[in-house]
């Protein structure tokens, strides 16, 4: 049998770097890599990463140049790929918005009929207005985007926004969120069998890896008769592990929860009598 080596495309240089290659280390894909890594084989899978331009990945998994990637939705998005989305990694989080000049008295979609709007993601804006039904002029300009309304370029802009500072220096405001869009992890649509199975090896890796990340370990001690209304609060994965402390009548609850939930619990947790919580860092979690 051919021994075969998934292709896995990851951003050469960019916002996304960092975090794809923690996310790949910690789900134990482990390879060597510098600056100038174009290609890295991976030590106990057969996997090899590739190290390219965003823009290029949806086209590159499309046509099976690589077997699957990871790259902003926003990218697939606009590059319209026929690839398979499989999933959203939780990082490169940002939003596709329409922005215009601060002095502008925005009052609602309209404005933008017959207006100039210069973007990098012609595509995705194209369709947002055709929808609506609203003529309007796109220039499609690469990079620095932002300064297109200063300089006279354009009446607004559509472009990747994140913290928004960026639109507030060039002095935007950003009026309408268009798409949000954060890394996903994309596939050829019709993989091989073998193909498939060092894929699904991958993506349950990111599932643990990922369940850990969101989720935390709780520990809390309560009277006994509370257990069952504070494990009402605390559905955990399955049920609460409760067990008994030295002090009569008092147990230990242990179990699993959201760190967004956690936060949103906490009052009603100390009101429902538990003491002394406590909140730990999962390192993986395999459900
Ligand atoms: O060289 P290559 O082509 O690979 O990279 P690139 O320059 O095309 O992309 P890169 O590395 O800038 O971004 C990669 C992906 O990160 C994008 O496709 C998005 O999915 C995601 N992402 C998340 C962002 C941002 N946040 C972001 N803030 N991409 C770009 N920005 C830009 C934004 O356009 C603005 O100009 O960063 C600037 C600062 O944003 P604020 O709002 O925080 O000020
Ligand atoms: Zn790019």
């Amino acid at each position: 049998m051919v021994n075969v080596i998934l292709k896995f495309a990851i951003q050469k240089n960019g916002r996304l770097t960092a975090s794809t290659i923690s996310l790949l280390q910690e789900s134990g894909l482990r390879f060597n890599y510098g600056d100038k890594t174009l290609k890295a084989l991976v030590e106990d899978l057969p996997v090899e990463i590739l190290f390219l331009r965003d823009d290029d990945i949806p086209e590159y998994v499309q046509n099976k140049v690589v077997h699957a990637g990871i790259v902003g939705l926003n990218v697939v998005v606009e590059k319209n790929s026929d690839v398979d989305i499989l999933k959203e990694l939780g990082f490169g989080t940002c939003r596709l918005s329409l922005a215009v000049s601060k002095e502008v008295d925005y009052n609602g979609i309209e404005f933008f009929k017959n207006k100039k709007i210069a973007t990098s993601y012609p595509n995705i804006l194209s369709k947002f207005f055709r929808e609506k039904n609203i003529p309007v002029e796109i220039e499609n300009i690469k990079g620095s985007v932002e300064i297109a309304v200063s300089l006279g370029l354009a009446d607004a802009i559509f472009d990747v926004v994140s913290t928004g500072s960026t639109l507030t220096m060039n002095g935007l405001k950003e009026v309408e969120v268009v798409m949000k869009s954060e890394a996903v992890l994309i596939a050829h649509k019709h993989l091989s069998l073998a193909e498939k199975s060092i894929l699904e090896e991958i993506i349950f890796r990111f599932n643990s890896v990922l369940n850990a990340k969101y989720n935390r370990y709780i520990m809390l001690n309560c009277p006994t008769e509370k257990v069952p209304e504070i494990a009402k609060i605390l559905p955990g994965i399955k049920s609460p592990t409760v067990l008994p402390l030295a002090m009569e009548g008092w147990s230990s609850l242990h179990s699993v929860i959201n760190e967004n939930d956690f936060w949103k619990v906490l009052s009603q947790l100390k009101e429902a009598g538990a003491q002394g919580i406590l909140v730990i860092p999962i390192e993986k979690m395999v459900i």
